[in-house]
């Protein structure tokens, strides 16, 4: 799951498509005004508001993320839930191509309110759903290049997406076109590995190179970029040698056992500064009794508590991303 967090454009257009009830499903060209009626209405609100489960059923309705409307482009958002459904660049266990269909999936179970924070995103930002990038199952590199253009349209609508993975791979292309607009980024790199592999097999592609890539390419400040819950055996001594002459912060997974990250966040926070932040957080950076769902899994992870939520893989995913929801900026908070 990856989030990218800048400043706000608040323009917003009216949006094209939706699904969020079901009991109008069968007229289509009905559904689209009556949903956005529905949505919008319930809350009294100019803004997306996923249908609350006190009122429409959990398991009715076609599951886009979170329940909210889903339209065919980024016009007009803040943010933007959008599915890279890959996994032809892992090295170990494939089913990552699955992912974004199963968080949004269980992500019926999410509400629209962070009860520990109070953050309200849909109370101050326009979100949906812009479904997935067309990828090619067959050949990673082109698979990369359609996710760099349909993420440059993400990033000229002035919208900041949040990504549902797809294997690791990804992070590269949308850094290249998250790189083209804002230049430099700082990195909160949540995850087992480092990923910053020159090659895997002779390949400069796949999902253990892509923190390499961005910086031979200087998309990354190196100055702003964490890299946290690192563990796992290496292929040398010290395998998070590279990311430290970099510039990178490392915290191994050991550092994070048995206490609070809330100080480390506020570190992070202060090397992050004012610019702009992007957010990548690989599963299996979690313990795989919590999230076993994985490609690349390594034991003695971090806790979901650690990290907020808690439940099975994609369930988790769902929260991880409802979390980034809610830290993007203009979130109202109460
Ligand atoms: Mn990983």
């Amino acid at each position: 799951m990856f989030a990218f967090c800048r400043s706000l454009n608040l323009t917003r257009t009216v949006i094209s498509q939706c699904c969020a009830a079901a009991d109008v499903s069968s007229q289509p060209l009905q559904a689209s005004a009556l949903c956005r009626s529905y949505v919008r209405k319930f809350s009294g609100s100019r803004y997306n508001v996923p249908p609350s489960a006190e009122f429409v059923s959990r398991v009715s309705g076609i599951p886009t993320m979170a329940k909210l409307p889903y339209q065919e482009t980024a016009d007009g958002l803040d943010a933007a839930f959008v599915g890279v459904p890959i996994d032809t660049g892992t090295s170990n266990r494939p089913g990552a191509r699955f992912g974004p269909r199963q968080i949004r999936g269980e992500s019926a179970m999410l509400r629209a309110c962070n009860s520990a924070t109070k953050a309200a995103p849909y109370e101050s930002l326009m979100v949906a759903d812009i479904g997935d990038v067309n990828v090619n199952v067959f050949d990673l590199k082109d698979t990369c290049r359609r996710i760099r253009e349909t993420y440059r349209k993400i990033m000229s609508a002035g919208c900041i997406p949040l990504t549902m993975g797809g294997d690791h791979t990804i992070t590269y292309p949308i850094l290249q076109a998250v790189g083209e607009k804002h230049g430099p980024v700082g990195l909160i790199h949540v995850d087992a590995h480092a990923d910053t592999s020159d090659m895997i097999l002779g390949e400069k592609i796949g999902h253990g190179t892509p923190f390499k890539r961005c910086v031979d390419e200087g998309l990354l400040d190196c100055k702003r970029v964490v890299q946290i819950g690192l563990r796992g055996p290496g292929y040398s001594a010290d395998p998070f040698e590279w990311s430290r002459a970099q510039g990178f912060r490392v915290v191994q997974a050991y550092e994070c056992w048995f206490k609070s990250l809330a100080p480390l966040m506020a570190e992070v926070r202060a090397q992050m500064g004012s610019g702009p932040v992007y957010l990548s957080f690989d599963i299996d950076g979690l313990d795989p009794a919590y999230a076993p769902g994985t490609g690349t899994p390594e034991i003695a992870g971090l806790t979901p508590s650690q990290v907020n939520p808690a439940g099975n893989t994609a369930l988790t995913g769902a929260n991880l991303l409802f979390e980034m929801l809610c830290v993007l900026p203009n979130v109202k908070y109460y």
